[in-house]
């Protein structure tokens, strides 16, 4: 048993050449990983019109570009929130698609959003499961959002599409820095990186990003946006068998694991 998933394993290996670009921020580098995928979407084409925006499922739009062997990646559903006392923005068009919004100061072009709760849904495929290989997925969001000490985002892993089943899917760790191009008083821009760690049960994960605007009050009649400019999303295998920690399953894992079943005969 041990033997036959440590070979499906080690078939999977990928090998890739070193990338940086844009906000894919310190990336986790697994491209020497097992089953390593990797998918960008910056929201930016010419074709790109507010407020249709391109069709969905929209995949990969960004840079690097997407290293997928298990399938297309996809943002699969767009949507957000506007108080009930500002639905008349939803005509004014100050909500969904944004190629270029110039009287927002801001060097950043081409995202979904605008002044309402906004949330972005991913489809992943990633490895299938394997016996003592579980996956991880590495996201990372940049976007707008609120400022007034309440959290700006949320960031939802699930098996399932209506992000129903979460179970066995661990939050390895979420980071959120500022960032200095901050402009205005009601929100600013952020990077969030989030690392999930699940075994794999429905050809990938789901991802849903959600990002909070400052609530309207009476000083900001206008209230603040959210709004979602890149997401990067990165996927690799790892593996029980991967003995020696170096990301990698081989015959260097295999002489570890024949010295040890030597030595546990040799006490027997
Ligand atoms: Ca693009
Ligand atoms: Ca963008
Ligand atoms: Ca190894």
């Amino acid at each position: 048993m041990k033997r036959s998933a440590l070979l499906i394993c080690t078939l999977s290996i990928i090998f890739a050449s070193g990338f940086a670009a844009g906000d894919y921020a310190n990336p986790p580098m697994w491209e020497q990983s097992m089953n390593f995928s990797h998918q960008s979407w910056d929201f930016m084409e010419p074709e790109y019109t507010a407020p249709e925006g391109p069709a969905l499922p929209l995949n990969p739009d960004g840079v690097p570009e997407p290293i997928n062997e298990f399938g297309d990646a996809a943002l699969i559903e767009t949507s957000f929130d506007v108080p009930p006392e500002y639905q008349h923005l939803i005509a004014m068009g100050l909500v969904g698609w944004m190629p270029e919004v110039e009287y927002l100061v801001t060097p950043r072009k081409g995202y979904y959003g605008g002044m309402g709760h906004t949330h972005l849904k991913f489809h992943v495929p990633a490895a299938a499961a394997q016996i003592g290989c579980d996956n991880l997925v590495w996201v990372q969001m940049t976007y707008f959002g609120r400022m007034d000490g309440a959290e700006p985002f949320a960031l939802a892993a699930a098996h399932d599409e209506t992000m129903a089943d979460s179970a066995g899917i661990e939050t390895v760790s979420v980071n959120t820095e500022v960032l200095d191009e901050t402009a205005g008083s009601i929100g600013r821009w952020y990077r969030t990186t989030g690392i999930f760690r699940y075994s794999d049960k429905n050809n990938g994960l789901y991802l849903k990003l959600s990002v909070f605007r400052y609530p309207p009050d009476a000083e900001h009649t206008m209230g603040g946006s959210a709004m979602v400019d890149q997401v990067d999303i990165d996927t690799k295998t790892v593996s029980d068998y991967d003995f020696n920690g170096d990301d990698i399953v081989d015959l260097a894992d295999f002489a570890i694991l024949s010295s040890q079943w030597l030595s546990s005969t040799a006490i027997q």
